[in-house]
């Protein structure tokens, strides 16, 4: 405690940034927030953690309560005797064996209702979506209703969703804070859950699994819509890419099939070149709000930047790693060649 004694005022002036960091963690109108929660899965486990709360509270109150109790009460005073020395309290020892057991079942019963709960959709006939996690990515496929895409997820407001959960590489875990959350994605495995977002809106997920590098920018967005706004976005979904007449976008299309070799990781529906699958489906990318998984909002700006050193936005990322043009100073791409590459990837709608 020496620090304490010495210099009291260097403690005490930390204690207002404490409160900022302890204060900043409970606003609860934040994207990430499991407070503010708007779907049944999501409630359900903020109710839980508010029931496992409010026990853990009882408890802390009691126990250092008591523990005042007994400090101040029997605190030795000058001139007291030593006190009695006693063994063993059968009692005492089976009161503080039966009591736990009695909070631990209180707090076991309704984990376990919820688990399950959690565990087992309400409607599991209703609509399907396959997600497989990247690093540092995300791929949705919605086997029901043809549609393959990457990056934001979008679903029908009010239905039950049934998610299938698999990995394409390491461990990495499914989080959307404010529907459902965490199920992890384990290479081999294929995991369950289900969601209902019950507003409509855009929701933040996030990867809950540290996964390398840039596990912190493998974000995605939620788009809960009217029924009539997901069907019109999965119509929009199905069709293939429109081929470019634009003279600088068809300049983009032709790199992008060719000496880019862009279509050697990227899917285009609609094109018989463009099949990779290291990368995520870009037949409609200029319809996502976001790039590079949730990190900047979709601009042309940002699509430059992104295709002139990825790295930046998102450090470590596999474009960038593994594609000849940040990695071979002959194939490197020159500011025109970035330029029709931006407008052919602006055109697929
Ligand atoms: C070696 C494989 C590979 C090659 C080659 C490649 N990419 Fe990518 N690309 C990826 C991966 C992987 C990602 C996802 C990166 C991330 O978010 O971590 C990506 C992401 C993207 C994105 C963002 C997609 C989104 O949903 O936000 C665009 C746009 C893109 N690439 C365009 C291109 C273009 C244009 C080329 C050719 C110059 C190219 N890529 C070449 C693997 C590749
Ligand atoms: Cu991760």
């Amino acid at each position: 405690m020496s620090l304490f004694r010495h210099h009291p005022t260097r403690l005490v002036r930390l204690v207002p940034l404490l409160l900022v960091f302890i204060v900043a963690g409970c606003y609860p109108d934040h994207p990430q927030s499991t407070f503010d929660s708007t779907g049944p899965v999501a409630q359900s486990q903020l109710n839980l953690f508010y029931w496992i709360f409010w026990a853990a509270v009882f408890v802390f109150v009691t126990v250092q309560s008591a523990l005042l109790y007994i400090c101040l009460k029997f605190r030795r005073k000058p001139g007291d005797p030593d006190p009695e020395q006693t063994h063993g309290h059968n009692k005492l020892e089976i009161i503080w064996t039966v009591l736990p057991v009695i909070l631990l079942a209180i707090v076991a019963v309704p984990t376990v209702l919820t688990i399950f709960d959690n565990a087992n959709s309400p409607d599991p006939d209703g609509m399907h979506v396959n997600v497989v996690a990247h690093q540092w990515w995300w791929e949705f496929n919605y086997p029901g209703e043809d549609v393959k895409t990457s990056n934001e997820l979008h679903i029908p407001v009010d239905e039950v969703v049934n998610v299938s959960l698999e990995t394409k590489d390491v461990i990495h875990s499914f989080w959307i804070p404010k529907i459902a959350g965490k199920v992890d994605m384990v290479p081999g495995n294929s995991n369950k859950m289900w969601i209902k977002g019950e507003e409509i809106g855009i929701f933040h997920g996030q990867c809950a699994e540290f996964c390398g590098e840039s596990h912190a920018n493998m974000r995605f967005q939620v788009i809960v819509e009217s029924r009539a706004d997901f069907d019109a976005w999965v119509a929009s979904e199905r069709e293939p890419a429109v081929i470019p007449v634009e003279p600088l976008a068809k300049a983009g299309l032709d790199l992008f099939e060719g000496d880019a070799q862009c279509w050697s990781c990227h899917k285009v529906e609609g094109s018989s070149r463009s099949r990779g699958t290291k990368g995520p489906n870009l037949t409609h990318l200029s319809g996502r709000q976001y790039l590079g998984a949730g990190i900047v909002e979709n601009s042309q700006t940002n699509l430059r930047n992104w295709l002139t050193s990825p790295n930046d936005l998102k450090p470590g990322n596999i474009m960038y790693r593994d594609a000849a043009v940040y990695n071979d100073p002959d194939k490197a791409l020159s500011d025109s060649d970035i330029s029709a590459l931006v407008a052919y990837l602006r055109s697929l709608k």
